[in-house]
């Protein structure tokens, strides 16, 4: 069993506080994720400031003002405070400043923030009963890209590093009854040793990009829980219960009552109880038939229900096997972002369905999330449509591989990614890195996630999108050859011939020499087009060109040995700052089978009927 209350990331914290961070993740502080307790949204309009210089952080001498022992009021923007008289020179005001919607990026909210990398502070003040005797309460925050400073009625909670996934701070001693102040410092800034780097070919989305909650729980309340299918055959679940706050001996409730499943276990001296059920109907969950039970668990005052699916999947020699079945995956790419209603990222489940209600249109039963851990929301859907999800920690291209603090990050983000969504029965991959250049120090930071990975979830596959390289003095031969394909369960890499090497045409002259009996999956191919633009095949931009590299790459990867599907770049075009060809690119990767105003372009039609025909072969 994998327990996350012991975690990466207190030493983690430790060690990134030698380099100089103060970090208080949520696994830093052993804080567990309340994401299924019911709670107040906190979620709505901010006040918000601007503050490139970082004022309100650091003072004249760059000495970070909430590490003095008595902060200059006047200044210390987190302290939310207003002249006690007419003579106190107080040099900012939330009260006054505009506002924000959280969750969104602040990008696409004005435009003077659309291309800001940097500080920007939010307030938000709310409301709140007193605690109950011996109740806890908490602050959940889905995402904030990418540093998060937080305050409470002028109090430090901590920091959060890592722009894609959740975190939480216990605040059961500082909440006030009555009106609270909750102040954010929101740091977007690229740096050369975060996670993901400096270079990456996505926008910088800034902000509370996902939902604020408080959350309250009585003393003793369902930390976390896992439930598994042990195998396709026998059809036994087996799980575990974690009680925060319990030792030996705490009852807790266990039932599947649709499986006529329940049962009364007893928490060990870890507070952790275990479970396991023999159903005699158990339906499987596949993309076909995307079947879910309604687990619920109690714990005295504490109760908790949510729709789960089982289902096993492995590999055998160049097969993946769902259900023990071998399973083409018919996937696309998918960044965070929205075409249609202002763009930037999604921050709502209705933008989120319709990404995926769009992959299911291309008859995909399989997303590639690209590049980072996307919204809870997003996988939840994905259980629901019966998506098979790859999900991904945004280690991209050239991260700083020698450098330990780099590496506590990445693996805390990927630590925080599992444990989000360890009971999504539609992640069967975990991909640990996208085009990472080979050499060793590459190679023992990914050996590092790796384990990490197989340490906490021994119940899914591994993979990274690795690259091709053309074999010396055989510029047709395309050879996968990368010591990371040895740490995986499926060899995947992203190609680009016929867009970054050569002409479509190419792709009939290739060969491949892949030299692992290991399934192999194909994450990336596509090429630029500009929606509405047309001409011949062998015009670039069009949708012509894009429709024929579609079909020509197709037919080549058909012929490699243990195929066993791809993932296409990408379902929608996205921004990303370094495509800059005016009157096509205008700032948008228009490697989009959808443009950026939601239209389909031709080569989505010809990938929909590639997945048709692939989908009737493969019919049970
Ligand atoms: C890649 C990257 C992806 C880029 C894409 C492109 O290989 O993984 O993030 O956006 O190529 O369009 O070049």
């Amino acid at each position: 069993m994998k327990m996350k209350m012991v975690s990466a990331a207190g030493w983690c914290g430790a060690l990134l506080a030698l380099f100089g961070f103060t970090v208080a993740s949520s696994r830093a502080e052993n804080v567990p994720d309340l994401y299924l307790h019911e709670g107040q949204s906190l979620d709505g309009e901010w006040r918000v400031i601007v503050d490139p210089y970082e004022s309100g952080f650091y003072d004249y001498r760059y000495a970070q003002r909430d590490k003095s022992v008595s902060p200059n009021r006047s200044e210390t923007f987190y302290l939310d405070a207003q002249p006690a008289d007419k003579s106190e020179r107080i040099e900012y005001d939330f009260d006054t400043s505009p506002t924000l919607r959280v969750p969104g990026d602040w990008n696409t909210q004005a435009p003077e923030l659309f291309y800001y990398e940097g500080t920007l502070w939010y307030r938000r003040l709310f409301e709140s009963a007193a605690l109950a005797a011996g109740e806890r309460a908490f602050l959940r925050f889905g995402a904030a890209n990418y540093r998060a400073d937080v305050y409470l009625n002028g109090q430090r909670l901590g920091t959060h590093i890592g722009g894609f996934t959740p975190f939480t701070f216990e605040i059961t001693q500082r909440l006030k009854a009555g009106a609270n102040s909750l102040v954010v410092r929101v740091d977007n800034k690229r740096a050369k040793d975060a996670v993901p780097t400096l270079n990456t070919d996505w926008w910088n989305y800034g902000g509370l990009t996902r939902s604020v909650k408080l959350m309250r729980a009585p003393g003793k309340f369902i930390a976390e829980h896992r439930l598994w299918l042990e195998s396709e055959e026998t059809k036994n679940i087996s799980g575990w219960v974690k009680i925060a706050g319990a030792g030996q001996g705490e009852d807790v409730e266990v039932a599947i009552r649709e499986l006529g499943q329940k049962a009364t276990v007893k928490t060990d001296a870890d507070g952790v109880a275990k479970f396991s059920f023999s159903p005699k109907a158990l339906q499987l969950w596949s993309p076909e038939q995307p079947r879910r039970y309604e687990v619920t668990l109690a714990c005295g005052e504490d109760k908790l229900r949510e729709s789960l699916g089982f289902r096993t999947v492995r590999t055998r020699g160049k097969e993946i096997l769902l259900n023990g079945q071998p399973v083409f995956l018919r996937g696309i790419c998918i960044h965070e972002e929205f075409p249609l209603d202002g763009g930037g990222r999604v921050n709502n489940t209705e933008k989120a369905r319709q990404l995926l209600l769009w992959a299911k249109e291309l008859g995909c039963n399989f997303v590639r999330l690209a590049h980072y851990p996307h919204n809870e929301d997003m996988t939840r859907l994905a259980d629901e449509l019966g998506l098979l999800v790859w999900s991904e920690v945004p280690v991209y291209w050239t991260i700083d591989w020698e450098n330990e603090a780099t590496f506590k990050n990445a693996q805390s983000q990927l630590t925080d990614a599992i444990e989000r969504d360890a009971n999504r029965a539609c992640i069967i991959i975990w991909s640990l890195a996208n085009e990472t250049p080979v050499s060793e120090a590459r190679t023992k930071f990914l050996s590092g996630l790796a384990a990490t990975a197989r340490q906490l979830d021994s119940t899914r596959l591994l993979s990274a999108a690795m690259e091709k390289h053309s074999k010396p003095g055989a510029p047709n031969v395309n050879v996968v050859k990368d010591p990371l394909a040895d740490l995986v369960d499926v060899v995947a890499f992203n190609q680009y011939t016929g867009w970054y090497d050569g002409l479509p045409d190419k792709c009939a002259k290739v060969t491949w020499e892949i030299p692992y009996d290991k399934p192999v999956f194909v994450s990336e191919f596509g090429g630029d087009a500009r929606q509405g633009r047309h001409g011949d095949r062998l015009e670039r931009w069009t949708e012509e060109f894009q429709e024929d590299l579609y079909r020509q790459t197709l037919a080549m990867l058909d012929k490699i040995d243990g195929f066993v599907g791809c993932s296409p770049w990408i379902l929608v075009d996205f921004r990303s700052p370094k495509r800059v060809l005016p009157g096509i690119q205008d700032g948008f990767n228009r490697k989009g089978l959808i443009s950026s105003d939601g239209v389909k372009k031709k080569a989505f039609y010809v990938l929909r009927d590639y997945y048709g025909k692939r989908a009737a072969q493969t019919k049970p």
